[in-house]
């Protein structure tokens, strides 16, 4: 029995004008509606030129269609491609047709909500699918395959059966309150949950990651008014994005561009200056830099070349760590002399000059280097998670933790299993054993339409 009875069609690739363009329809209704429109008994999964004829008899296109049935389609359903020329008026007449033929209009994300509901994947996975649509660097790519394939489902399955082994152990008491768990059953109990928080909290901290692969590394350049950091940023975005002035304490508001350095992708924020004196609007503008600098993830430190380092109070030099810090020198094209700068040590110097390009491949190597120190990542805890998992962890830490305290102070073994089925709950919501409809609508609107 078919879990949905409606059948639906959207356009699957971009609009406007282009070589071709990809209707997906799924749906009990789909080899019917295939049939009609081609007239031919759809083959399976075999692209088939057709001419693509309206309810009324008229040819509106030369199309290739491929029709997949429900054992094996993304969806779990009969499904069907069909491929058209990229025309957005002939894409409006076949989807008016295929509604006029009792198909409807797809929600965002609903395919790939029904592959889910319909069993072909889990939660975790669907995700995935978002994740790979918007995908900005090689890390990011592989961290949404590993996703996709199931990285996440086969960790949090594991987590899963430990938990339930311990849970049976537990419950087995239930029953017999007079002879409650005797105390080496607790202390094993107690032993297997304090390695499954462990874990729990291994794949918890790879959620910074997650963060990390999605939005970019957050490279925040700082540097006193003028050294040259809006044409640093400039620079490297490969287009005149940030106003450039001779004027010092022009840029106020943040801007923010994503470039990629290697396989990764970086969020560069180009902020208004460390001066120590500032103006009353310019004040603003530099606390907001201290702010910037707190959530940083790398710090460009621009100064410009014959400056001194900017003058600034001690609390904002302890944000300056090797690890996440590089000193710029700009305007290396200018002859002037190179002055000494006591730095904490380990902070790599690169010479720049913004605006003929001098040195900025150096940089950019040394931006690598640096992100690849940021995110190392060991294979094995190559599953990154998102904000949803962390939720979910964090939930199932939780109760494994009050589970291990009514262990140790020898509670109930009814409360012990109780807060362990609440993590077993959480664990489950990850991958998407959950029956909150309302929070996979939300989940799934964030999709594309036609995905
Ligand atoms: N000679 C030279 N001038 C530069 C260089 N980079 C920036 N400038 C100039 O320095 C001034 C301030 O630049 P800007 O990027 O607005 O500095 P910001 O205040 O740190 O954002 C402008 O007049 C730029 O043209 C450089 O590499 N060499
Ligand atoms: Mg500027």
């Amino acid at each position: 029995m078919p879990r949905f009875t409606d059948t639906i069609a959207a356009l699957a690739t971009a609009r406007g004008t282009s070589a071709i363009a990809l209707i997906r329809v799924s749906g009990p209704e789909a080899a019917r509606v295939t049939g009609a429109i081609f007239g031919l008994v759809p083959p399976a999964r075999r692209a088939t030129h057709a001419d693509y004829r309206d309810l009324a008899g008229a040819t509106i296109d030369d199309a290739l269609f491929t029709f997949f049935p429900a054992a094996g389609s993304y969806t779990g359903e009969d499904a069907v491609e069909i491929s058209c020329h990229g025309n957005p008026f002939i894409v409006q007449k076949v989807l008016e047709d295929l509604f006029a033929r009792g198909c409807r209009a797809a929600q965002p994300g609903e395919f790939t909500q029904r592959a889910f509901l319909n069993g072909r994947m889990d939660l975790s996975q669907a995700e995935a699918v978002a994740d790979l649509i918007h995908a900005r660097s090689d890390r990011a790519l592989a961290a949404a395959n590993q996703l996709l394939r199931g990285g996440l489902g086969r960790r949090i399955q594991d987590l899963t059966d430990r938990l339930l082994g311990i849970l049976a152990q537990i419950e087995a008491q239930i029953d017999f309150p007079e002879e409650d768990l005797p105390a080496e059953d607790r202390e094993s109990a107690r032993k297997a949950i304090t390695r499954l928080l462990a874990d729990t909290n291994r794949l918890l901290a790879t959620s910074h990651y997650g963060e990390l692969l999605r939005e970019g590394i957050r490279t925040v350049i700082v540097g006193a008014p003028n050294a040259g950091k809006s044409s640093l940023l400039n620079r490297l975005v490969g287009h005149e994005r940030a106003i450039v002035s001779e004027e010092p304490g022009t840029t106020r508001d943040f801007i923010e561009e994503r470039i990629m350095a290697g396989p990764h992708g970086l969020r560069l924020v180009d902020t208004a200056g460390l001066n120590p004196t500032p103006g009353a609007v310019e004040k603003l503008g530099v606390e907001k830099s201290h702010a910037q600098m707190a959530g940083a993830d790398l710090i460009l430190l621009v100064v410009e070349l014959g400056a001194p380092l900017p003058d600034l109070p001690e609390s904002a030099w302890s944000r300056f760590k090797p690890s996440r810090t590089l000193l710029v020198v700009n305007k290396c094209d200018l002859s002037r002399p190179q002055l000494d700068y006591s730095l904490p040590e380990g902070i790599p110097m690169v010479q720049v000059s913004a605006k003929t390009g001098l040195g900025i491949e150096t940089l950019v190597e040394q931006m690598i280097i640096m992100a690849g120190q940021i995110q190392t990542i060991d294979s094995e805890d190559f599953t990154v998670i998102n904000a949803r998992h962390a939720d979910a962890l964090s939930h199932a830490m939780a109760g494994l933790n009050a589970a291990a305290s009514q262990l140790a102070a020898n509670g109930h073994s009814e409360l012990v299993a109780s807060d362990l089925r609440g993590t077993l709950a959480a664990y489950g919501e990850i991958v998407g054993r959950i029956d909150n409809e309302q929070m996979l609508d939300q989940l799934f609107a964030k999709f594309c339409i036609g995905k």
